[in-house]
């Protein structure tokens, strides 16, 4: 299996989210990836690769990528938001930024504001969501390595799969919008990848514990991209607002979004019976390649999430995916119980490759 990793991700390292009106550490942390990788290399997957040793450079191409999938006003807002912060005063360059402010039902979204925090949350949808100084760089290198893995599993380059070992996560960012600890949507930009390399269905299998609402979101009108999420019921847990079983796609994506929710305290026996109609509606579109956005915050002992999946049961998972036999790529999204990550990760892509 291919690994290719972002060698920028520890720039991305929040001190704070906000949570019932205090800031307290992130969960997300750069530790989180390292557990992984520690992990791939124990047991023998092949050396972790950047992203710019996958493929000719095509920055242009990937840029042009980024801005179709992402709207071009966020791309640059991102990309310039933490010299902004600072220019408000010296002192920000020692702090985070976190919105504090959003454009709600009945709001303005067309002009955007001249103000910066107006405008962190014209482009965001949480305060859960640290900007750094190295924010950009960690997201946009992970943004790079999927699109890479996903060039590579296109070509043929990667005839077992690829796993994309990297952080910020992704799932919940929209085309204009960051949150759930997500900048750019990583998943989303390999699939698109796969359709601009030739694809002409593909499916994105979410198994995060929460809902991948900027997945969602980005490919619910279309018909070419499958989006299906196994997670939390939102009536109970973040992100609260997506994710529920009747949103199936709109327009000619009517039928291609499928969520099945799952309410908190669920385990396997539940869970792996959702993953069985995942799989059976993933073999009725016919795509003929996978997006997996791999989260393992499923894991029982997860400190923000409500399921009680156990270390083996990741095994399973890998098995049941690979019995699909598409091109798979797999996107790594969250999992918060930072030693265990490793060995669950490990564990999926494991059992997908069929080594035990
Ligand atoms: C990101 B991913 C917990 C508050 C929840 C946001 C969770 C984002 C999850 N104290 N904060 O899907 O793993
Ligand atoms: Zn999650």
């Amino acid at each position: 299996m291919l690994i290719v990793h972002n060698p920028e991700h520890a720039r991305h390292a929040g001190r704070h989210e906000m949570y019932r009106g205090r800031l307290v550490p992130c969960h997300e942390v750069p530790q989180r990836l390292e557990h992984v990788l520690a992990e791939l290399q124990r047991r023998g997957f092949g050396r972790p690769v950047a992203p710019d040793a996958l493929a000719e450079p095509d920055a242009a191409g990937f840029e042009a990528l980024l801005r179709r999938v992402h709207t071009p006003r966020y791309v640059d807002f991102l990309a310039g938001a933490w010299d902004e912060w600072v220019a408000l005063d010296p002192e920000n360059a020692g702090l985070d930024a976190l919105p504090s402010i959003w454009p709600v039902r009945g709001f303005r979204t067309d002009i955007v504001p001249d103000n910066f925090a107006a405008r962190l949350g014209r482009f965001s949808f949480d305060a859960g969501t640290p900007l750094t100084a190295g924010s950009w760089a960690a997201a946009r290198c992970g943004a790079l390595a999927a699109v890479r893995a996903a060039q590579a599993l296109a070509t043929g380059a990667a005839p077992g799969g690829a796993f994309v070992a990297t952080r910020p996560p992704g799932h919940h960012a929209g085309a204009d919008y960051f949150g759930g600890y997500c900048f750019l949507n990583n998943g989303a930009l390999a699939a698109q990848a796969l359709r601009d390399a030739g694809h002409a269905r593909v499916a994105v299998l979410d198994v995060d514990y929460h809902h991948g609402n900027g997945t969602q979101d980005l490919f619910y009108e279309r018909a070419d991209v499958l989006t299906v999420s196994i997670h939390g019921d939102p009536r109970s847990e973040y992100p609260f607002y997506l994710g529920h079983a009747d949103e199936r796609g709109r327009g000619a994506g009517l039928g291609c979004n499928l969520n099945l929710p799952l309410p908190r305290g669920s385990a396997f026996a539940a869970w792996r019976s959702a993953l069985a109609s995942a799989l059976d509606a993933l073999r009725r579109f016919g795509a003929t390649a996978l997006v997996v956005a791999l989260g393992v915050d499923t894991f029982e002992g997860d400190p923000i999430s409500g399921f009680h999946l156990r270390s083996t049961d990741y095994l399973d998972i890998g098995r049941a995916i690979a019995t699909l036999q598409l091109p798979t790529v797999f996107v790594f999204e969250g999992g918060y119980a930072v030693e265990p990550i490793g060995v669950n990760v490990a564990n999926v892509l494991e059992g997908f490759a069929g080594l035990d």
